[in-house]
């Protein structure tokens, strides 16, 4: 079984109930095994033009999977597009965004799939909940993810309170 971690983010429409629907989707899947998930966290968007966008919903989920990462991303795409998902432009405001993270100790560049996750140590919306979910994680690079999560800050991150320790 490999460990791989998805995130999960959003921030148009009702994106917990598509989120919450996402994580369903995925654990329902007969070779991937939905093992944690973190906290719920508000952040603000990330964007590449000027166009104001709403807040974002984030999470992270931690999977044990068959699933070889190619056959685990058309997954991960597969849901989205079953959830509504349109492709409008670059990182524009979206129902529903899956991306894998990491996929065990994996390094991979090729056109459709970078591994881990090219803006993974840049994100706090993506370190923060990584670091609730598994404190002892190392990136492929060798990096502790204490020491990636703690380099990038909370700055426009917040963890929604009432629900997870
Ligand atoms: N792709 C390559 N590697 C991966 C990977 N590890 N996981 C390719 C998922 N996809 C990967 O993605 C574009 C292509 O990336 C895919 O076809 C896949 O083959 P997409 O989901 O179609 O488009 P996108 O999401 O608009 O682009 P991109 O570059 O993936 O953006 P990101 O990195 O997903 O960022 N602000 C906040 N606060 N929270 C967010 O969650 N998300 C984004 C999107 C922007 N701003 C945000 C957030
Ligand atoms: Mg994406």
């Amino acid at each position: 079984m490999n460990r791989a971690f998805i995130g999960l983010g959003g921030n148009l429409g009702p994106v917990r109930d598509n989120l919450e629907r996402a994580l369903e989707l995925l654990g329902q899947h007969p070779e991937c095994r939905l093992i944690a998930r973190s906290s719920w966290y508000q952040s603000r968007a990330l964007v590449l033009d000027d166009e104001p966008q709403d807040d974002y919903l984030n999470a992270v989920c931690e999977l044990r999977t068959e699933l070889e990462p190619l056959p685990l991303l058309d997954l991960l795409q597969s849901i989205e597009t079953q959830l509504g998902r349109q492709r409008h432009k670059r990182w524009g405001a979206r129902t529903v965004d899956l991306d894998l993270l990491l996929y065990g100790q994996l390094e991979l560049q090729t056109e459709r799939l970078q591994l881990p996750h090219p803006g993974l140590g840049q994100r706090n919306f993506v370190l923060q909940p990584l670091l609730q979910l598994a404190p002892e994680l190392r990136l492929p690079n060798g990096q502790s993810i204490a020491q990636a999560a703690a380099t990038q800050g909370w700055e426009g991150l917040q963890k929604l309170e009432g629900d997870r320790p």
